[in-house]
């Protein structure tokens, strides 16, 4: 078992190492027992401590400035928080284990670990961090942050403190962490959340808020839903009646009555700059983002924009209820492949991730099968009735495939929905396992076992959308099905694959569909604290300690944290 947390016997006392000039403070009066989420991958624990105030840290001259950024802001952090100086050091690395001389903290730049990997040693003569790219110092910084009291969290940026909780608190405040050794990195290279921002809109200090969390609890990868039947949110130049029209729906459905409509216009999308602002904001915090244009179905934003793209030309409206529409793109119009084209190409231009999102799901076939324009497509492709798929399904792959090589050409690489992979598909495409109450033989094992990598959000173990009690009355409006925070964390959707079926596993995401959320807390409230699940799973793979055990560390550390930090959560069991 490599998870091990150890609490070693006690080390004598070491009083004060005078180090160079330099005071490296240990104490053994640390009784603080430390919760870190995700578990470090080895994790041993050692009695006593050592101060972090008031010292030096020596910088691996070798990192690259971003990096090195990183660690300066921690140092000003702890300056900040302790009201002591910690100064910092740019040096060659130091012969031996690292550790510098007079330094309480040394960052090592070791390319010897896999990326986003680090270590930490913490010890009597201090502490040493090796690193092998800017996601791995990342990750050591959130961990130190995890090791320092919680204090950390309230002096980290004034602007991010609740009201109650103020700088003065840090009076008093031991600026430790324990002696321990640590070892982390992570299962999947894919660690991800998906946010719905098209059934309702949220704002970029929504977006980054979200981002903030994701990253300090080591997640990586922010799939962007921007556009859907509801509302289409980003901007396009060659198509400006997408935002004109597209982003505003003229009424709600109220609650779970199809038939209603509150009336009320709801509205919004993000302009291209505005995009690249979170873009650079989300590359600073280590998260890529995974644009998603959902086609050819969930598109009637785009069609009430521009009816000429449907198969009965409208007219159109913005969609004011859930489920699926039967209205999308006519897949038999030159049209809708320049459209596509074009909104891809800018969407690609932003976003300089290598994958794109092209959703693909829920495309039903009913206009297809009635329009001139599609079956003369179909018969010019020469598509028929094939292996129990439709000529239809067909075409659907046809539209996949032209959006894949435009994408193809920006050096992009697709990933879409289930759905796609029903007929034929490109073997570099990325297959989205969402459809939890299908057979996993039918469904997982055959996509790993034709060849295509993976990422998982079974419905049944990711989507965050669903209410987080059985008692679902005593809980928000949500979609009416439950994930509790349990549930999640006993994810096991791989356990049917062969170890060759399972390298093809890139990842996990949980999905955050927001048909059922208006408000930005209730966001918050949907994602935490189940997102601390995802992470776990996400980071620690199968290595994961039990239940319990995750929900002790969660309680007695990560509530503090995101009280600190003003997050809105679910308190319950
Ligand atoms: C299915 S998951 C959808 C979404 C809904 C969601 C609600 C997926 C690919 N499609 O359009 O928002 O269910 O849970």
């Amino acid at each position: 078992m490599k998870f091990r947390m150890l609490l070693l016997a006690a080390l004598p006392l070491v009083l004060a190492v005078g180090c160079g000039g330099n005071e490296v403070r240990t104490t053994d009066n640390i009784a603080r027992e430390c919760a870190l989420i995700p578990f470090p991958r080895v994790f041993e624990l050692q009695e006593g401590g050592l101060y972090l105030d008031a010292s030096t840290f020596a910088v691996d001259s070798r990192f690259d400035n971003a990096s090195k950024e990183k660690i300066r802001e921690f140092a000003s952090l702890l300056s900040d928080c302790s009201g002591t100086r910690v100064r910092i050091k740019e040096l060659a690395p130091a012969a031996g284990n690292g550790s510098v001389e007079g330094a309480s903290l040394s960052f090592v730049l070791d390319d010897s670990l896999s990326p986003e990997e680090y270590s930490l040693d913490a010890g009597p003569q201090g502490a040493v961090v090796r690193a092998s790219d800017y996601n791995s110092v990342l990750y050591s910084l959130a961990t130190l942050r995890q090791l320092l009291p919680v204090e950390i969290y309230c002096c980290s940026d004034g602007s991010r403190c609740t009201a109650g909780v103020a700088k003065s608190s840090c009076k008093g405040v031991e600026w430790t962490i324990p002696f321990c050794h640590i070892e982390d990195y992570p299962q999947y290279s894919y660690r991800g959340v998906m946010l719905d921002c098209s059934r309702h809109f949220f704002t970029v200090d929504e977006v980054k808020r979200f981002l903030d969390i994701m990253a300090e609890y080591k997640l990586n990868r922010f799939h962007w839903h921007l556009t859907d039947d509801q509302g289409w949110r980003v901007e396009i130049k060659k198509y400006p009646q997408l935002t004109e029209v597209g982003s505003v729906r003229g009424g709600t459905m109220v609650g779970r009555d199809f038939d209603s409509d509150d009336g009320v216009p709801h509205g919004g999308f993000y302009t291209q700059d505005e995009l690249r602002d979170v873009v650079a904001y989300a590359q600073e915090l280590g998260i890529t983002i995974v644009p998603e244009v959902d086609l050819p179905g969930h598109m009637v934003a785009a069609l009430a924009s521009y009816p000429e793209l449907g198969c009965t030309g409208g007219p159109y409206d913005v969609r004011r209820i859930w489920g699926i529409a039967d209205d999308v793109l006519c897949a038999g119009k030159d049209a809708t492949y320049r459209f596509l084209d074009d909104v891809i190409n800018e969407i690609a231009d932003i976003f300089p991730g290598e994958l794109f999102h092209i959703g693909g799901d829920e495309c039903p076939k009913v206009r297809w099968e009635n329009c001139p324009d599609c079956q003369a497509k179909i018969a010019e492709l020469g598509l028929a009735d094939k292996d129990g798929v439709s000529a239809e399904q067909y075409l659907q792959n046809y539209v996949t495939d032209h959006v894949r090589q435009t994408l193809a050409a920006k050096g992009k690489r697709i990933i879409g929905w289930e759905e796609i992979a029903e007929g034929n598909l490109d073997k570099n495409a990325m297959v989205h396992y969402w459809r939890g109450w299908k057979s996993v033989e039918e469904t997982l094992c055959k996509f790993t076992a034709d060849g295509y990598d993976v990422l998982m959000s079974p419905t049944n173990f990711f989507y965050i959308d669903y209410a987080q009690s059985e008692d679902r009355s005593s809980e928000p409006l949500s979609y009416n099905s439950t994930l509790t925070i349990e549930k999640m964390y006993l994810y096991d959707s791989t356990k049917l694959l062969s170890p060759e079926q399972l390298a093809h596993v890139k990842g996990v995401q949980a999905n955050l569909w927001t048909e059922y959320i208006a408000d930005w807390k209730q966001i918050e409230y949907m994602l935490l604290p189940r997102m601390f699940a995802l992470s776990c799973i996400a980071w620690d793979g199968d290595e994961r300690p039990d239940f319990e055990t995750f929900m002790d560390e969660v309680r007695k550390h990560q509530f503090q944290v995101l009280d600190i930090l003003g997050y809105n959560y679910r308190k319950g069991n």
